[in-house]
């Protein structure tokens, strides 16, 4: 079971536009250096449905439609990291949503393309952390 993992797991999905433009291995070399242990990793597609029930949380916000449409354009790399507060030091690692205010350094400020095409997604909270994991992976995928 995941439960036992709260507070020490975070989701990450590197994004399409990443994907595409061939980020996937220095995305993943930072946060491997960064001290992120990978316990699951997958290459996967979104369809439309399931990136709008990925971002549910969004459904009303104007730019809803164009944020499921750019998710399911091609293929991602979902991850799943262990680390001691890993959703509040992954967020950091990252950066802010919009790439022109990711500090130097962040894998946004390095790899984003623009607001939306923003290279990697972290979880917001250790709850939702757990359920996007489930999203992805089941329980025999996950190496703890
Ligand atoms: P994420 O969930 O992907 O890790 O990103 P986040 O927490 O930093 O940002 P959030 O507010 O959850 O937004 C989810 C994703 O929607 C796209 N977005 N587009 N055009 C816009 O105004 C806009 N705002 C957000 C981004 O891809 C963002 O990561
Ligand atoms: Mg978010």
């Amino acid at each position: 079971m995941i439960d036992h993992m709260f507070g020490k797991i975070t989701l990450s999905i590197i994004k399409p536009d990443a994907v595409q433009k061939g980020y996937v291995s220095p995305i993943l070399y930072k946060i491997v250096h960064a001290g992120f242990h990978i316990i699951a990793i997958k290459i996967t597609e979104l369809s439309k449905k399931s990136a709008t029930k990925f971002y549910a949380e969004h459904k009303k916000k104007l730019f809803f439609e164009s944020l499921v449409k750019f998710m399911s354009s091609g293929p991602i790399v979902s991850v799943i990291l262990k680390k001691e507060n890993a959703v509040k030091d992954f967020r950091i690692l990252i950066g802010e949503t919009n790439p022109v205010h990711a500090k130097k350094g962040t894998i946004r400020n390095l790899y984003a393309t623009s607001l939306e095409k923003n290279a990697i997604h972290g979880s917001d909270s250790n709850q939702n952390a757990i359920k996007e994991c489930l999203f992805y992976f089941s329980n025999r995928e996950i190496f703890f």
